[in-house]
């Protein structure tokens, strides 16, 4: 099992003190900033856009995790900044295109992630497995933070991990998306999740920021060792 790695959800934090909260992740050493790109079609709101995810690129140097929530991203994936060491996840349910958007993500040294809705099965993981770098499971419907995990959501990271590795790809990271709270991030990562969003139930709950992301990091550590 890799080390559990963290990824901040950045549309979660206070737009007056982003300078201070990006240097704080810098310290804390955070493997990924979660973009969340949405455009209002695909998911019922908006958030996060071009501009914006440049200027954060520019000033800090961990890599970025964007997460498309839009339609047609292979049509768009040229607007943004991204480069080697950053994940792109694109939607499964996205459009027919799938395929193109992932080749585009690597050709520009990406890692390109397929995420998948909370109804969306495993399975359809399927056709793209030879052309994706990990799996986003998405335990929240797209579209808002603080909401609550769906149901179903610690089986299917389970299966996802499952299916990866009876197809021979278990160095493929699992990514879990959507209320990755203190009490279900050590389950998600007994479930078999690598890589965790957190956003307002995980390191933007109330109290200091640095010291949330080491007691998450440490409960995540204890789930490593026991
Ligand atoms: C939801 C989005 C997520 C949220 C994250 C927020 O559409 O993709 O990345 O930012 O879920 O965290 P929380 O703890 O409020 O669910
Ligand atoms: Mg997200």
């Amino acid at each position: 099992m890799p080390k559990a790695m963290l990824s901040p959800s950045v549309m979660c934090a206070d737009p007056f003190r982003l300078g201070e909260t990006l240097r704080v992740f810098e310290d804390r050493g955070v493997e990924y900033l979660h973009m969340d790109v949405m455009d209002g079609v695909f998911v019922p709101n908006l958030c996060l856009g071009t501009d914006f995810i440049r200027r954060v690129k520019e000033k800090s140097a961990v890599p970025l995790d964007i997460h498309l929530m839009i339609t047609e991203p292979e049509k768009k994936l040229s607007w943004f900044s991204f480069g080697a060491g950053d994940i792109v996840s694109v939607h499964i349910e996205s459009g027919e295109h799938i395929d193109e958007a992932l080749g585009r993500i690597r050709e520009k040294g990406a890692k390109a992630f397929l995420a998948l809705s909370p109804d969306t099965p495993p399975e359809s993981l399927l056709p793209y497995l030879g052309r994706i770098d990990g799996v986003v499971v998405m335990t929240v419907y797209p579209g808002f933070a603080g909401q609550k995990m769906a149901p179903g959501s610690l089986e299917k990271i389970a299966a996802v991990r499952r299916l990866l590795d009876e197809n021979g790809l278990e160095t493929l990271p699992v990514e879990v998306d959507g209320n990755v709270s203190f009490i279900n991030a050590p389950l998600m990562r007994k479930a078999g999740a690598d890589v965790f969003v957190s956003g307002s139930s995980g390191v933007f709950r109330p109290g200091e920021l640095g010291d949330n992301i080491d007691a998450l990091r440490a409960l995540l550590e204890g789930e490593e060792t026991a």
